[in-house]
Formats: structure tokens, sequence, C-alpha cells
């Protein structure tokens, strides 16, 4: 009997973290984890079984079709905005290639069990692209519709994945004359900047905002690099897992979308300042705006409208800017580095 799973790659990263404690405690879920880096000792005893590998590596995940019946697949390994920048055909090949390999093994394991395998992908605001910073400050809240002109590797990268889920739920094999579903039922949420107390993201461009708490918490001088009036949409994590385990268990029947956004709470850099400082009144934080990664936030939106999701699947963020800070991220912070 092959042992039912729930596969989560990039079970290191942010969201890995908090969707692995939720899912291991509450859910009494197997766990799959799957990462290039190894894993943190505090997880592993949480999951069923960790692997370090590649999501690149299709004789690995072969392996795991045969082994595993694999009854959802939380798809968070990704290279963030920043660092695909730095090496777009790296990015473009782990974060597209990477999710083709995994909606094919969703594929076989969809035809294997006879069911639909779930898929959970993480899309985020880079999906966006608004063209100048004038367009950002009067476009108001954003529909998923609109303004979909990315100007990031990641962002296409995302923005392309995304319609690969639709592609493999509606269309998979159109034209094949033995033509089945995929048995896929993909569901994406486009996340805002998230912000953990826990863990410290890489190569992301909203980086600043955990950036600034932890350097402070830590108590080393950080530079920001976007200008003090630069405001995005931000989300402390566990709202973050929250929105993913309430898509995974919405009815289909409720959804009339594939991919929908999510937010809470959207302070500028100025003010995100203001919260680390009535924490922490010694830090040491300076804007030195960095002109290229500004460009980048500049053109994400600093609103996101995610109505839909409250709608069809009754999102709700729990932490709004205050609890966020004053009940989770800053009490969380200062146990940490104490
Ligand atoms: C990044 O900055 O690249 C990510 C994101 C907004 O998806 N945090």
């Amino acid at each position: 009997m092959r042992k039912e799973v729930v596969l989560i790659t990039g079970a290191n990263g942010e969201i890995g973290h908090g969707l692995i404690t939720h899912l291991a405690h509450k859910e009494k879920a197997n766990i799959l984890a799957l990462d290039v880096m190894p894993i943190d000792e505090a997880l592993r005893p949480l999951c069923e079984r960790f692997i370090q590998g590649d999501i690149l590596d299709n004789m690995l995940l072969g392996r795991l079709v045969a082994e595993y019946e694999i009854r959802a697949i939380y798809h968070l390994a990704s290279i963030l905005s920043t660092k695909a920048e730095y090496n777009p055909e790296t990015g473009h090949k782990v974060n597209v290639e990477g999710t083709l390999n995994l909606l094919r093994l969703a594929v076989e394991q969809a035809g294997w069990q006879g069911r639909p395998v779930k898929f959970l992908y993480p899309s985020s605001i880079a999906a966006y692209g608004l063209p100048t910073l004038e367009q950002k400050n009067n476009s108001g809240k954003i529909k998923e519709e609109d303004w979909c002109n990315p100007t990031t590797m990641y962002g296409c990268n995302k923005l392309y994945c995304e319609h690969l889920g639709r592609y493999y739920t509606k269309h998979y094999r159109q034209l094949a004359a033995d033509r089945t579903p995929s048995g896929i039922d993909f569901r994406a949420i486009r996340f805002p900047g998230l912000i953990s107390a826990v863990t410290t993201p890489t190569g992301g461009t909203s980086d600043y905002g955990p950036e600034m708490l932890h350097h402070a918490a830590m108590n080393i001088p950080y530079n920001c690099f976007v200008r003090p009036d630069t405001r995005l949409p931000f989300m402390a994590m566990p709202d973050a897992v929250k929105a993913l385990l309430l898509l995974e268990a919405a009815p289909k029947e409720n959804l009339s979308k594939l991919v929908y956004n999510v937010t809470s709470f959207n302070p500028s850099a100025q003010e995100f300042y203001d919260q680390v400082m009535m924490a922490f009144p010694k830090a040491d934080i300076s804007f030195i705006p960095d002109l290229s990664r500004q460009g980048i936030v500049d053109s994400w939106p600093e609103d996101i409208d995610d109505s839909a999701a409250t709608k069809d699947w009754g999102w709700a963020p729990d932490y709004n800017q205050e609890r966020a800070f004053n009940e989770y991220l800053i009490p969380a912070v200062k146990n940490r580095y104490k």
C-alpha cells in the first residue's frame, strides 16, 4: 500500500516553515518534504520524509510518483524576483521548468489514483506590472485581470505558470483522440510581500520590510533599498498559511477563478520603519534607495483587491497592520534574538 502524503516543495523556505508546522500539528498530515537545501532540524520530525533534492531532477520525481499516493501538492519552490534578475535563465529554469515537472507528476498521480490531485501554487504581486509610478499611485486596488505586464523574470514566470495551471486544468491535450482530463485541480494565490518572524527571506524585492525588522531586532544597521514613500501590500506569515489552507479546503464549485489575490495591509516603507522604531528605538536604519530594485517595487501595485477570495472561499486576514506587529512580529522576533 502506498502511503497518502502531501508533497511540499521548497519545504525549507519561508512559507514551508509555517505550512509544515500547521499541517503536521493541526491536520496530522503525512508530509513529504522536498528542498534543495537541508531542512531545518525543527521541521524534520514533523515530516514523514524529507528529501534533499531538486525539482529539476525528473528521476527523483518519478521515484516519488511510484512510492507515494500524493493527495495534494504545495509547490512552494522558486527563485525570487531579485535573485532571478541576476540570472534570468536559471530563474526561468527553476520557476517554469520546475513547475512543469510538478504538473506532470500531478497528472501521473491523478491517473494512478483515479481522482483529482490538488495543486496549490503561490503566485505573487510580481505578476503585475504598472508602467509608471504615477499609474501605480492612481490605480487603487488592483483586480486579478488588471495590469498583468510583469517587468521581472520572476513575475513573468509566475504569470506564465498560472497560465500553465489553467491549461492543465481546462485544456490539457485538447486534440488527443484519447483525451482525458489531466486530473489536476490547480489553485493559485497571488501573495503580497510576506513577513515572517521565524525566517528571513532571500532574494526577493519586497525583502526590505522583513529585513528592516530582523536587522533591528538583531541590533545590526540596515540600509533600506527603497524610498520612504514606497508603498506595497504585505501580509503576516500566519495569514499566508491560512490563505493556502482555506483555498485548499474550498469546495471546487465555489471557485469562480483559478488565481486569487489576497492581501492584508499596505504600509509605506516610512510607516514600516515607524512600526519597527517603536519596538526597537535604538535601531540604526537608513534609507539608501537602489534605483534598480526601486524600479521593480514601483511597478508592483500599492494595493490589491481580494474581494473575489473573500466571496468565493471566505478569505479574511487575521492580522491587520497593528496586530501583525504588536501581537505576532515584534514579540516573536524579540524572543528569537534575545
Ligand atoms: C519577491 O519580492 O520576489 C517576493 C514576492 C513579492 O513574490 N517576496
